[in-house]
Order: structure tokens, then C-alpha cells, then sequence
């Protein structure tokens, strides 16, 4: 685990609300207790369950919602994870969240992205680098930091933003949100996820959404195959996103068009066993995926809501498949080439690769 840990790591699957810390969430509900906005004894055993099935997940969501849902709170969440991500080793983090409005908290879509932008822009125990742009404007935003963590020197992390849209979101919404990315482009945000739960809403009603944000050169990844739907699986692979999250229950046929496409996948261990979309990890389409060289990249999903880390799923493959030092090395290299960020994030990066194969003595 501690090699794990000291590797570079490239996360490109993790939702923030998935992420938050379970003593966060405790706090959040104990304070909002007292305030007799909910009733803390209902929702603790809830918080602090392991296992949930995929539909128990997005209940936890709910409640996560009603827990996270203000400009101060969703700033916190914000710093937390990406200060829980730096102390794991990602170096690069494509963080995806659901812009949401809240009329009671006067929150519109925007100012629940600013939010996030102001937890980026706070987090003070590891250098952030938001975007290329911001990063020459000095006197705005750039807060660069020596790592005051470990007395190493300064550390660093990219950090990126994804606008989800949500299943169970109208397509006036979904039209909103890929507006909102479009406008937020200069701010660190890279591109769109389609997620939420797999058993509400239309492929076709989002298609319009989508469609207009890759016709204006916004990269996408959709979660795709959670749920058995050959029609939608076969629908969003010839949408040829950028990539696709999970790809978990696909059949025959879907499977050999994702293979034919080359389409890179998500891949989340611990959520799809915790959810029991896979019955168990040795039969994992890791494996299969793996073997045939096709791309892939190892996420976390939700590494609060599965107690993980991005470390822990490198482990968790590494035991389950038989990956050495090497062979995890190059998977996590591998990943630069699938971020949404520009050449010049992949040449640093590739550069600390570089760097690190030989601090890793491989
Ligand atoms: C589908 C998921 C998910 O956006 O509020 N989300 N969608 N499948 C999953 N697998 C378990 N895990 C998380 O983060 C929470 C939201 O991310 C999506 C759901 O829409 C969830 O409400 P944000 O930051």
C-alpha cells in the first residue's frame, strides 16, 4: 500500500459529493440536527453503512444533497477532497460535479460552481495549478504553496473540473449546464459527464445537450452500461464519447463495438463490487479489458462514499490480477493520455513520470 501511495496518480472518475470524508458528513448532520432540520440518530447508521446496493447509493446521494447544499459547505467539500487526493499522490484530478440550483439558498447553477472554484482556490497544503490561464493571471487567482505536509518541498497538483448533468435533470437543464462549462471554460472546467441513477431519464433527451457540447469542442465521458440497456449502451458508443465510466453490463455485441472503437473506460473496482454490479472482483472485466491492451484508467467513483482511495484500487488490482510495481507504474502513466486537459498539462506530467520511475528505483 505505502508503494501505492507513493506513486504519481492520475484520477479521472471521481464525484464530489461521492468523495466527502465520513467525519465531514457527520459533522454536517449533527450541526444540521441541531437545528432540527433533520434527526441525526436516522441518518448516522446510514452514513456509516458499507454495503449498498446501486439504488441505496443514490438514496445516500439524496441525503448527501440535503447535508452539502450551501456556498459555504459545497467551498469546504471542495478543499477537502482535493486535500485528500494530494495526500494520496494524484497529481492530476478531474473532478466531476452536479451544478445545482437551490432557490431557498439562493443558488443558481454558476454560483454552485463558484463555490467549487473557491474550495479549489483555498486549499493551502499543496500548490494547485486550476488552469494554464489562471495560472498567468497572479493576481486573481494563483495561491501557490510549499507542501507544509511532509517538509519534502513543494508539491503539486492539476486539478480540472467536469460538469455532470444528471439523469433525472430536463433537457433545459442539461442545455444549462453544458452552457454554464462553455462560459466556465477559462476557470478549469474541461469538459461534461453524464451521470446519476442508470434507471431514470432518456439517452435522448440529453442528446441535444451533448451534442451542442461537442460541436463547440467540449470532450465528454458518459456512464454507460450500470444497468443492462443494450439499446442505450449501443446508442451512447456511437455517440463516440471521449470515454465512457464503469461499462459494467454490457452485452456480447455491445462489448466487441467497445473494443472495435477503442473506447478508454473508467474503471471503478470497489463501487461496482460495493453496488454489486459486478458479483466479485476476480471476475471483473478489469481483467478482460486488461489483457486485450485496451484503454482503460483506474478511478475511485465515490472515495467517501466506498471508504477507498485511489492508492487502495491500484492495491485492490494489483492482488486481484496479478499487476506488479511495473506494470501499475504504466497503467497509471498511461492515463495522461486520456485526461481532458491540454498538451501542455500532458508534458508536465509526463514529466513527473519521468522523474518518478527512477525515484521508484524501476
Ligand atoms: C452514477 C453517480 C455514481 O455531482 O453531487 N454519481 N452516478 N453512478 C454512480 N456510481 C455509484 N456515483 C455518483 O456527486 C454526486 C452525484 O454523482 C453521481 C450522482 O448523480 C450523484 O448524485 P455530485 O458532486
Amino acid at each position: 500500500m505505502e508503494w501505492c501511495v507513493s506513486m504519481p496518480k492520475i484520477e479521472l472518475h471521481a464525484h464530489l459529493n461521492g468523495s466527502i470524508r465520513d467525519s465531514t458528513l457527520l459533522e454536517l448532520a449533527r450541526d444540521l440536527g441541531e437545528k432540527g432540520a433533520i434527526v441525526f440518530s436516522d441518518v448516522e447508521h446510514v452514513i456509516l453503512k458499507n454495503d449498498r446496493s446501486l439504488s441505496e447509493v443514490f438514496k445516500l446521494f439524496d441525503l448527501i444533497h440535503i447535508l452539502t447544499t450551501d456556498h459555504k459547505t459545497v467551498t469546504r467539500i471542495t478543499k477537502e477532497v482535493i486535500e485528500d487526493f494530494a495526500a494520496d499522490n494524484v497529481v492530476y484530478l478531474e473532478l466531476r460535479t452536479t451544478p445545482k440550483r437551490n432557490d431557498s439558498k439562493g443558488m443558481s447553477k454558476r454560483s454552485y460552481v463558484e463555490a467549487v472554484l473557491d474550495g479549489i482556490r483555498s486549499v493551502n497544503v499543496v500548490e494547485v495549478d486550476l488552469s494554464h490561464k489562471l495560472n498567468m493571471d497572479t493576481s486573481a487567482y494563483s495561491h501557490a504553496m510549499n507542501d507544509v505536509c511532509d517538509g519534502t518541498g513543494s508539491k503539486k497538483i492539476y486539478v480540472r473540473l467536469l460538469l455532470s448533468i444528471d439523469r433525472r435533470e430536463t433537457a433545459e437543464a442539461a442545455m444549462e449546464t453544458v452552457k454554464l462549462a462553455l462560459e466556465m471554460r477559462d476557470f478549469g472546467v474541461v469538459g461534461i459527464d453524464l451521470s446519476g441513477n442508470p434507471s431514470v431519464g432518456e439517452w435522448l433527451s440529453f442528446f441535444p445537450a451533448l451534442e451542442f457540447a461537442r460541436k463547440q469542442g467540449l470532450p465528454i465521458t458518459l456512464h454507460c452500461g450500470e444497468v443492462p440497456n443494450p439499446d442505450e449502451i449501443r446508442a451512447m458508443l456511437d455517440f463516440l464519447p471521449r470515454r465512457i465510466g464503469h461499462a459494467c453490463c454490457f452485452g456480447d455485441d455491445e462489448w466487441k463495438l467497445l473494443k472495435e472503437l477503442k473506447i478508454p473506460v473508467e474503471i471503478c473496482l470497489t463501487s461496482n463490487i460495493r453496488t454489486e454490479t459486478i458479483a466479485s472482483v476476480d471476475v471483473h472485466h478489469f481483467a478482460d479489458l486488461y489483457e486485450s491492451n485496451h484503454p482503460l484508467i483506474l478511478c475511485t467513483d465515490d472515495a467517501g462514499v466506498f471508504s477507498t482511495s485511489l492508492s487502495a484500487e491500484y492495491m485492490l488490482a494489483s492482488s486481484t490480477f496479478g499487476l506488479g510495481k511495473r506494470d501499475m507504474f504504466q497503467l497509471a502513466e498511461k492515463a495522461i493520455e486520456f485526461i481532458f486537459a491540454c498538451d501542455k498539462v500532458k508534458r508536465d506530467l509526463k514529466m513527473i513520470y519521468t522523474t518518478a520511475l527512477t525515484e521508484l528505483n524501476l
